[in-house]
């Protein structure tokens, strides 16, 4: 039986979790708040604390991490996503401290990746997107049956195509980008200039639960950019089925709301939308499903 120490960083929390590779069950998971300091100092001895206890009960560590993986370094494509931390050697570092083999790939990537296997237990899905609506608007493809990752590590950062070419500047450097526009940090932003109020995401949707209007539109536009971005991407990539996962994506009635806006579409941009089945453990178990097989090493 193979034990891997998961670990998922994202740019609010960072989870780490014993799994089973021969069942995929999570065995232990613990939790921590993701760092918001621009120091890799900071940032490893939190790593160090939250893996150490774990680590001698592990063979294998896989790591699923907000930002762009490539050849084990993190490079924030939004550095604002993650405490200003910029290029960390992640792999090497996670290494370093557990003194156990890490392989590492981005979260949303990961994510998709175990949405893809649950899915397939009873579906036939050959294109499927995972979507992340969290702190940032992440995303994982799976085209042909095939997790793609790309060369760079970049494949599927949806977040960052634009919605709005005039539109606020996204931490990436580019204008109007999605993630600036329908994330849990933007709507927490919205929510802070119409209240006049400092507001997280998480305050702006609990008042859109409890019937405030203005609130319950700030969680319509975002909803409704999604809905425009999953249609760009089906007419693009021909998807079957679309997975919405991230804090924002599984909260009451958001997936309801999506599929509301896709539903007022022609058919062809009109893929299957489901709620991700892991929950906020599928990155913790697609990073470890995707690296206990061998030859995705
Ligand atoms: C950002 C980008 C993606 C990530 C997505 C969701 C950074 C640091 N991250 O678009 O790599 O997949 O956010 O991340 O540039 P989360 O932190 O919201 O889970
Ligand atoms: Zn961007």
């Amino acid at each position: 039986m193979s034990i891997c120490l998961a670990v998922d960083i994202g740019g609010t929390k960072i989870a780490a979790a014993l799994v089973d590779c021969t069942t995929n069950h999570i065995i232990e998971r613990h939790q921590i708040a993701t760092p918001q300091s621009q120091q890799p100092a900071i940032f490893s001895t939190a790593l160090t604390s939250l893996l150490m206890p774990l680590a001698p009960q592990a063979d294998f560590v896989a790591v699923a991490s907000t930002g762009i993986i490539n050849h084990g370094i993190l490079t924030a494509l939004n550095p604002d996503n993650l405490g200003g931390l910029n290029r960390f050697e992640l792999v090497d570092d996670i290494q370093r401290i557990t003194q156990l083999p890490t392989h590492a790939i981005n979260d949303a990537q990961a994510a998709a990746w175990y949405e893809f296997i649950s899915l397939n237990s009873n579906n036939s899905a050959t294109n499927m997107l995972f979507i992340t609506i969290s702190t940032g608007i992440g995303g994982g493809l799976v085209l042909n049956r095939q997790l793609q990752t790309g060369t760079r590590g970049i494949s599927g950062h949806i977040g960052h195509t634009v919605v709005d070419m005039n539109g606020p500047m996204c931490g990436c450097g580019r204008q109007g980008c999605i993630e600036k526009i329908a994330s849990g940090t933007a709507i927490g932003m919205a929510g802070t200039s119409l209240f006049n109020r400092v507001c997280s995401g998480q305050d702006v949707y609990q008042q859109s639960l409890e019937g405030d209007s203005d609130a319950l539109n700030i969680i319509h536009s975002s909803a409704s950019a999604v809905a425009e971005l999953i249609a760009n991407l089906t007419i693009t990539l021909d998807l079957d089925v679309v997975v919405i996962g991230g804090s924002v994506g599984l909260a009451p009635h958001y997936c309801d709301y999506i599929q509301q806006y896709i539903n007022e579409k022609p058919e062809y941009y009109r893929p299957c939308i489901v709620s991700a089945q892991a929950g906020s453990n599928a990155g913790l178990l697609g990073a470890a499903s995707w690296f206990a097989s061998q030859e995705n090493y």
